[in-house]
């Protein structure tokens, strides 16, 4: 049975790959970006915000977008997809947790030191010196309201614009996440993949870099994506379910 045989490949992994992408935060009531933006945001796409052009025309959108997101992020709380993964670091001899989300949940979780390979919600900094921007007091217990538009802060450096933290569609990915996912990825014998729908280049290119180098890769997404045909194992479900049990069948 499917979770037997991904149990025992974790079971016997000496290094261990967690690629995660928006569905592990899910469960915790962090929208994906498959998932229609709700509310005011439900008229624009998340990959037309998710740009520097966006900001460009629109920093006060832009910035009440990703305000909106952390003060989101920080109302919730992990799942137990998150803290499987954060348990199996006491089991697996190595292990690198590598993600694409910008919320903190893993951190949060107890996984120590994810590669963030799109940057995150919570290292803001000034888009003319790079200095990293301090964190905005939350507006209100319910965080802002959606589709509030927000001026961006001026940098107390250097009086520049300041910028979300996080990588936009056009931008590079940072030099030493992507080459630390990359190492790892050709040298794990396992990489579990889960809640990512595998479109995004180059983070797309970890799981199939894995499979590449003889990695077993196993899936875990209620939905099929365009890894199925690299994955040894699919685990199909959601991972706040199939994590947990996972990690248990592994270590009983
Ligand atoms: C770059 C941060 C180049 C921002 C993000 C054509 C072909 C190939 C590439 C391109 C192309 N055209 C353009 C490109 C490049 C582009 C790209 O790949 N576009 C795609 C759309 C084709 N890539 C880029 O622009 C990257 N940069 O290429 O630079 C360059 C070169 C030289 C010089 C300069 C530049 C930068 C991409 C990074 C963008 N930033 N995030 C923010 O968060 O606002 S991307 C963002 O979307 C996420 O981080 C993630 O990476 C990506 C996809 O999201 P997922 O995490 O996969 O989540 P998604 O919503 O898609 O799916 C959710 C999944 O969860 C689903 O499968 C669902 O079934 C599952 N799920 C749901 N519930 C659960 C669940 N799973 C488990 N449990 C559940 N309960
Ligand atoms: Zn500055």
């Amino acid at each position: 049975m499917a979770l037997n045989d991904a149990a025992k490949l974790l079971g016997q992994a000496r290094h261990v790959v967690v690629f995660t992408g928006a569905g592990i935060s899910a469960e915790s009531g962090v929208p994906t970006f498959r998932d229609a933006l709700t509310g005011l945001w439900s008229r624009f796409d998340a990959q037309s915000l998710a740009t520097p052009q966006a900001f460009q025309e629109d920093p006060e959108l832009v910035w009440g977008w990703y305000e909106w997101r952390r003060q989101l992020v920080q109302r919730v709380r992990p799942n137990h997809g998150h803290l499987a993964v954060a348990r199996l670091g006491a089991h697996v001899p190595q292990l690198t947790v590598i993600t694409q989300n910008v919320d903190d949940l893993h951190e949060r979780a107890g996984s120590e030191s994810p590669v963030h390979l799109h940057g995150s919600l919570f290292a803001p900094r000034c888009a003319t010196c790079s200095r990293p921007a301090p964190l905005g007091e939350r507006e209100t217990e319910t965080g802002t309201d959606e589709g509030r538009r927000i001026p961006p802060p001026r940098c107390a450096h250097c009086g520049g614009q300041v910028r979300p933290g996080v990588v936009w569609f056009g931008e590079q990915l940072p030099e030493s996440a992507l080459e630390a996912a990359a190492r790892a990825a050709s040298e794990c014998d396992v990489l579990l993949t889960v809640g990512t729908s595998g479109l995004v280049y180059p983070a797309a290119e970890i799981p199939r870099l894995a499979a590449r180098s003889g990695a077993s890769v196993i899936q875990v997404n209620p939905q099929p994506t365009p890894l199925d045909p690299i994955a040894t194992v699919n685990l199909p479900g959601p991972a706040a379910e199939i994590l947990p049990a996972l990690v248990s069948a592994a270590w009983a």
